[in-house]
């Protein structure tokens, strides 16, 4: 499976790179050549390029297109590449985005899809070029402005490219976001999230969902818990979809026993006609750890306590683990498995399989894989990742209470649209009006889609 991954936004550009980064590190050199990945925050790059210094990502060989835009940026010595693109014509202004309006942040994605928008030809051939991948990843924050708005557009447009080339069968399209902390800044932030995945549920087959909110409740509560809490989600996300292309490819270094490809991550993930609620939940273990526990239970506890949003796994439809193995382990658990008495116990995928069934549903008919993957990028480790298929989620419930509030008063809504874009009063009154008017409906359609979610996801509302 070979991933096209575009971030937007704050949130969508800080889980790209950090991805990006974790496969350096992991000197996944031949994984690289089989992704790629792009960073937009609609018309700003700027920052853009200062977080890459902060994170340690160099900017050499930086190339700009025949716009002037630099928006291309090839990393010194490494075939691996970002790309930095713009959507519109206009540099967004101080402090960049939208101030959370998503509306808006659509509206420009809708305008760069059907227009030729001046300066965005170089966007519009790297987004073209998705059309070689057979996975399509974006990730965007839920409660922002710019990922919330320009995901689900942008989204649709990639799936209407490859379907109108016929590439679309074998395609697996994710969305994976991330929702806000709870009361971070009014109720908007959740009714942006609910938007969000109301506006995805009906383009991609999987939203893999991680609650910031959760996370911090994990973390623990501290100084700087909301940013500890952001840069662990984006951690945890990062080696997700590490090991998602890793599950597939074959760079040369990695066994399995099968090759998971993105027909097989969509069987798990999907629901049919709707994309799957995915919950992901990710734990590294030491080998050291393994000689003392039973390695069936640490599965397990990895779906309970490594989950990245608050939810039980016995509500969910369908599970997929993969775990990775360092890669001395290869002849051991990969079939037709050589015993090792100086490798702590590990069980066949069958018998995890039938453990966790037995653990979780006590239902032999439910649909549980689980792959072994050996990889030497990790030595003294086991990594384990999971993804829990639609299972109850509660934070599904409050976001939609929220939501069902911040329509009832639009007073506050309008209070809220004139705050993040000031620009508005610079408006005639007739055009500001509309635009306002505009902002309402895009809300209470996104209100209705999520509420149609849910019901089809059978919650009581
Ligand atoms: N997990 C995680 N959450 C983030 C990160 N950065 C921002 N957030 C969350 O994302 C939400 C804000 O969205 P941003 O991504 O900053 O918004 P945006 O897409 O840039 O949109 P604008 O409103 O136009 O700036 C808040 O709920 C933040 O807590 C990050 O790096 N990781
Ligand atoms: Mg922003």
């Amino acid at each position: 499976m070979e991933v096209f991954t575009l971030g937007i936004g704050e949130c969508g550009r800080n889980m790209t790179l950090k991805l990006y980064k974790i496969m350096h590190e992991n000197r996944f050199k031949n994984l690289l050549r089989h992704c790629e990945f792009s960073v937009t925050d609609i018309g700003e790059i700027r920052r853009i390029k200062s977080f890459m210094d902060e994170m340690g990502i160099s900017q050499t060989e930086a190339m700009e297109d025949e716009e002037k835009i630099p928006d291309k940026i090839g990393v010194a010595g490494d075939k691996g590449k970002i790309n930095l693109i713009r959507i519109t014509e206009h540099a967004s202004h101080a402090g960049g985005g939208v101030g959370g309006l998503w509306h808006t942040a659509a509206s420009i994605a809708m305008e760069f899809v059907n227009k030729d928008v001046k300066g965005t030809k170089h966007a519009k051939e790297i987004l073209k070029g998705s059309e070689y991948f057979d996975c399509i990843n974006i990730f965007n924050s839920a409660g922002g402005g710019s990922g919330c708005g320009a995901g689900p557009v942008l989204m649709e447009y990639l799936i209407d490219l490859s379907e109108k080339k016929g590439l679309f069968e074998g395609r697996l399209h994710t969305a994976t976001i991330a929702l806000p902390f709870k009361d971070e800044v009014g109720q908007w932030r959740d009714a942006n999230a609910a938007s969000n995945i109301g506006r995805y549920s009906k383009h991609c087959d999987a939203i893999i969902i991680a609650d910031n909110e959760y996370a911090e409740n994990l973390a623990g509560f501290g100084m700087d818990s909301r940013a500890h809490a952001a840069g662990m989600v984006n951690e945890m996300l990062a080696h997700v979809w590490m090991w998602m292309p890793l599950a597939s490819l074959k760079t040369g270094t990695e066994q399995r026993t099968k090759d998971f490809e993105s027909t097989d991550f969509r069987r798990m993930l999907s629901r049919g006609e709707w994309a799957g609620p995915v919950v992901p939940c990710f734990a590294r273990y030491t080998t050291q750890q393994l000689e003392d526990v039973d390695f069936r239970g640490l599965v397990e506890t990895t779906m309970r306590d490594g989950s990245m949003v608050n939810c039980n796994p016995e509500t969910s439809r369908k599970v997929m683990v993969i775990v990775v193995f360092p890669s001395g382990y290869a002849s051991y658990v990969l079939p037709p498995g050589k015993p090792n008495p100086n490798l702590p116990e590990i069980p066949t995928r069958n018998e995890l399989r039938k453990y966790l069934i037995d653990e979780l549903f006590n239902d032999k008919k439910k649909d549980v894989s689980v792959e072994y993957l050996c990889s030497d990028a990790i030595k003294d480790e086991v990594h384990v990742i999971a993804f829990l298929t639609s299972p109850h989620i509660p934070r599904f419930l409050e976001l939609y209470e929220t939501f069902k509030n911040y329509l009832s008063d639009k007073e506050q809504m309008i209070e809220d649209i004139y705050i993040a874009a000031p620009s508005l009063r610079r408006m005639q009154k007739k055009k500001r009006d509309e635009v306002v008017q505009e902002s309402i409906r895009d809300y209470e359609n996104a209100y209705s889609l999520f509420e149609n979610y849910l019901k089809f996801l059978k919650y009581d509302i």
